[in-house]
């Protein structure tokens, strides 16, 4: 049996029995029949049974929103938000279930034409930051290419996925088109990543275990899209509006209580603006509210797990600066912390901490500011704060990430592509680009001569 527990009162909050590898091979069989069916149906009813996956989810958006909020320790403010995304995800794709574009090429002798074809069966493995919508971030464009997906939340999240896998299950849809199985990832993860009966694994989660991921896959050569860590720059040219860049950084480090791969959790600031931006970081951060993830009031929750958070205080050093106050008694609670001036080859620079700590650190000029942002072997995300428009463009085009926002923190937008460089991974997710990750490329010659 599995516990759910949750984080805010570390009460058992749910048990349910783990799959086994009988059971994940049993899954992906009844998958492939799904695919099948799903594949042949009209484009109009593939459409069709896409919004309806999205009607089922604005129907029940504050069930699943409170079980998200209550297994991840998530702000229900936050939940909401995200599970109104998660249908907006399948709207989206469902609109694009008839773009799906092949091309024409000029060629002696005929015709050329490439397809998109489906891939077949999909495995998604999620992580427990975001649930359901990174879940639905790549089940949505998978199913529009024609593909049936197995979902394998992570162990210690399963709540929002398990009753997202029941509620597509009552709707008129091919059997088994969308299943969700839960076990460990060592075990059922590995069946996924390595039965020839899966075609592409979308895997989200440390850069370790999309590593093993990789290895796993190769024997049967299965495509894959790996989302990863991240250890993201914020940076900040004295020429910026200061007051947004301020007042937007704590948000852009800490939210999800910094259990975010887009976490900007390495500050670089322009040194003649050092000092301003510090002491407003840190009064913005001693403002936001940490405590009851069902308070609606509530900006920060508790890290997710005991063991989570024995790893995140491995990262606390007593040069930090502590901004807020955590509740006292049961959960896992961590208040931010905020690391001025580091030692660049610290833990707290280097590592991704997946936890509120942030580390603020000066440069003087524009080619320190893009050595010390490409200083990692991560390149999920970053943002650029800067009035000057040609140093925008000059400093996006020379960082090292796939996902860059000028005077924003935003990473994730579903029409945009959204992944990393480097050890943050390969492949898209999100905007038309991931359809590309969910098709094979076809191309048809005719001759016009015989
Ligand atoms: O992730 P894992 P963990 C980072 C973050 C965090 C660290 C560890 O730094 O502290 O990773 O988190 C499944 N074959 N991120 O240990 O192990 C697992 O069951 C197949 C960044 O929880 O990567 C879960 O469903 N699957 C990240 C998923 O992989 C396996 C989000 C992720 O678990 C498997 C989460 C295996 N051998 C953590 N082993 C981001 N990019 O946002 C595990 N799994």
């Amino acid at each position: 049996m599995n516990s759910v527990i949750n984080p805010a009162t570390e009460e058992v909050i749910a048990e349910f029995p783990m799959a086994d590898v009988a059971e994940a091979e049993a899954a992906i069989d009844r998958s492939k029949k799904a695919q099948r069916e799903w594949a042949s149906l009209s484009l109009n009813e593939r459409r069709d049974g896409m919004l309806a996956i999205a009607a089922v989810v604005d129907a029940n958006l504050e069930e699943l929103a409170r079980l998200e909020s209550s297994d991840v320790g998530k702000p229900i403010s936050d939940a909401r938000g995200e599970v109104a995304m998660v249908a907006n995800c399948f709207r989206y794709y469902a609109g694009v279930v008839d773009k799906i574009l092949g091309e024409t090429i000029p060629v002696d002798g005929g015709v050329d034409m490439t397809f998109r074809e489906p891939m077949g069966v999909v495995a998604v493995i999620s992580p427990w930051n975001f649930p359901l919508p990174i879940a639905s971030w790549n089940i949505a464009p998978a199913l529009a290419a024609g593909n049936s997906v197995i979902v394998k939340p992570a162990d210690i999240t399963t709540l929002s996925t398990r009753r997202f896998g029941e509620l597509v299950a009552t709707l008129n849809l091919p059997a088994n088109l969308v299943q969700v199985i839960c076990g460990p990832g060592r075990v059922v993860g590995r069946v996924l990543t390595s039965h020839p009966g899966v075609a592409k694994v979308s895997f989200t989660g440390s850069t370790a275990t999309g590593q093993d991921v990789m290895r796993s896959a190769a024997d049967t050569m299965k495509r894959i899209t790996l989302e990863l860590g991240g250890k993201s720059a914020n940076v900040v040219f004295a020429d910026a509006d200061l007051d947004l860049a301020i007042k937007s950084a704590p948000g852009a480090v800490f939210g999800n209580t910094g259990q975010d791969c887009c976490a900007r959790s390495r500050i670089l600031v322009e040194r003649k603006a050092f000092d301003d931006f510090v002491s407003g970081f840190v009064a913005a951060t001693e403002s936001l509210k940490i405590g009851d993830p069902a308070d609606p009031e509530t900006h920060l929750g508790p890290l997710v797990s005991r063991d989570h958070h024995s790893k995140v205080s491995s990262f606390i050093t007593d040069d930090a600066v502590l901004a807020g106050q955590a509740p006292d008694g049961p959960g896992f609670w961590m208040a931010p912390r905020v690391v001025v001036d580091p030692d660049l080859t610290s833990r707290v620079v280097t590592d991704e901490i997946f936890g509120p700590i942030a580390a603020i650190i000066p440069f003087d000029s524009e080619e320190e500011a893009i050595r010390l942002a490409n200083d990692t072997i991560y390149g999920l995300s970053g943002s650029i704060w800067t009035t000057d428009l040609g140093r925008a463009f000059r400093v996006a085009r020379a960082m090292e990430s796939g996902t860059l926002s000028v005077n924003s923190n935003s990473s994730v937008r579903l029409q945009t592509p959204f992944g990393g460089f480097k050890q943050s991974g390969f492949g898209r997710e999100l905007g038309l680009e991931a359809i590309n990750g969910y098709t094979e490329l076809k191309n048809v010659f005719i001759n016009t001569q015989a």
